[in-house]
């Protein structure tokens, strides 16, 4: 990594204007702020672009501007082959394309790159793009290779691996992303603690943060705010103190102790094992040089918030906070996050009200108009995680989208072990009605034509039906 790292840098810094295109997510926004930040710091005059995907059409608009040099960050590594002919720099963490350049051999990683484009990414080196580095990282390693002044980016560096939730399985950052880390807590950016993992800890009233616990949920406390209350009433721990409602840091050293090993209790007593009840603490990342108390205190609150801007087509707006900007754009991603938080709501009243219906092995709801595309697919795991329809099919819905219809479909993890795979169902029914799409498993997403959602749910459900038998 560090020899791609250092070939990139060497080509950054013979260009004379960057336009920075990156993802508009997390990783994605964290990874465009650390390469803008890299060149600022070089005096290279730079644009930054967000970018919802990167398909043919967008490679396209791209190469109609004619750039002089590019840095694609947190996407390019899966269009290689279209990006060949461009000059600059690729951090980025998916799969690399399968299709080489032209006289290329899969095995040589000089044809993952050309003199004048440099692709840097774990999985040419043998490191796990999903878990043991992302985007940000890889931007980083990067920027520090540019100047040793840069590695206060590590901090941004850790907020968009947890972003990309490649701390969730092991309830710490693995791999090459040690070395961000501890980077980060070298330059005295970045803190790590043992602590609750729970997503709020800084920001939510105390009870809260069990009522929205997922991940593990937590025997009679998920989703019920009644039960949490008590929970806290009977351990003796007040839930509100001088400043209103007291949040997880306000609690004192034993008070936590006491929770943390009631949560455990229960959960081995539900018959979770240790490994998973372990998984409720672990290692908490904070940025010490941010307000206590904010949502930029702690990495997993940063990149929600980072999300809650992606998701509203505001990637500026979270590259702007990335940047620094404590005033008007941080008001602005506090009221994205608001209103992100009211759109999800708003989004289950949506399904209630227009129904799920079933075919013979799956079951769909059309949000219309009324829930945005970029959320559709949250509504749709929640719709199936709430328990009120069927657990045994899986949840296809659909959102109008600027391009087409947006499909989102989910499925519980019981049906991925009875043969279920929805990144191929979707894939291949989206394709018969002239769309596009993939994904995972259990969660996958594609845009169809608008008018095609009676043929693609057709086509789905003859698919799950033979995935579920065989
Ligand atoms: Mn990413």
């Amino acid at each position: 990594m560090k020899r791609l790292a250092t070939q990139a840098a060497e080509r950054v810094k013979r260009a004379g204007h960057v336009d920075v295109f990156s993802h508009i997510d997390p990783d994605g926004i964290t990874s465009g702020t650390i390469a803008s930040q890299a060149l600022e710091r070089l005096g290279i005059d730079h644009e930054m672009h967000f970018l919802k995907k990167l398909d043919s059409r967008a490679v396209e608009e791209i190469k109609d501007r004619n750039p002089e040099a590019v840095w694609f960050t947190d996407l390019g590594s899966g269009l290689f082959h279209r990006l060949a002919d461009l000059s600059g720099v690729i951090t980025d963490h998916h799969l690399p394309s399968e299709v080489v350049v032209p006289g290329g051999d899969r095995d040589d990683l000089r044809d993952y790159m050309t003199p004048d484009m440099v692709h840097v990414n774990p999985h040419l080196v043998g490191i796990d793009g999903t878990s043991e580095l992302s985007s940000s990282g890889t931007a980083y390693l990067v920027a520090r290779a540019l100047s040793r002044e840069n590695q206060d980016l590590a901090a941004l560096g850790a907020v968009g691996a947890v972003g990309d939730l490649q701390d969730r399985a092991q309830g710490r950052l693995v791999g090459a992303n040690r070395e961000v880390v501890g980077d980060g807590e070298r330059s005295g950016v970045l803190q790590v603690i043992r602590d609750l993992r729970l997503f709020g800890r800084e920001t939510r009233p105390v009870f809260r943060l069990l009522q929205y616990a997922h991940d593990p949920p937590l025997p009679h406390l998920t989703e019920d705010a009644e039960a949490c209350i008590v929970f806290f009433l009977e351990l003796g721990i007040d839930l509100k103190g001088e400043g209103g409602w007291r949040r997880w840091i306000d609690l004192e050293a034993e008070e936590k102790r006491t929770v943390v090993s009631e949560l455990v209790m229960s959960l081995l007593q539900k018959g979770y094992g240790h490994a998973q009840a372990r998984r409720l603490t672990g290692e908490v990342y904070l940025l010490p040089r941010e307000e206590e108390g904010t949502p930029l205190h702690d990495a997993k609150e940063f990149a929600t918030l980072l999300n809650a801007c992606g998701r509203y087509e505001a990637g500026e707006v979270g590259y702007l906070v990335c940047r620094g900007d404590r005033g008007e754009a941080y008001k602005q991603a506090l009221g994205l996050l608001k209103g992100h938080r009211r759109h999800i709501v708003t989004s289950l009243d949506v399904v209630d009200d227009v129904g799920v219906e079933s075919l013979d092995h799956i079951q769909w709801f059309h949000g219309g108009d009324r829930i945005k595309d970029t959320v559709v697919g949250i509504a749709a795991g929640m719709v199936l995680g709430s328990g009120s329809v069927k657990q045994d099919m899986p949840l296809f819905a659909f959102a109008q989208a600027e391009d087409g219809v947006k499909v989102s479909a989910r499925a519980s993890q019981r049906l991925l072990q009875r043969g279920l795979n929805l990144a191929v169902v979707v894939r291949e029914a989206a394709a018969k009605v002239g769309g596009e799409g993939g994904g995972h498993a259990v969660a996958a997403g594609a845009t169809i034509p608008p008018g095609t959602e009676d043929e693609f749910l057709r086509i789905a459900d003859g698919m799950v039906g033979v995935q579920l038998q065989a």
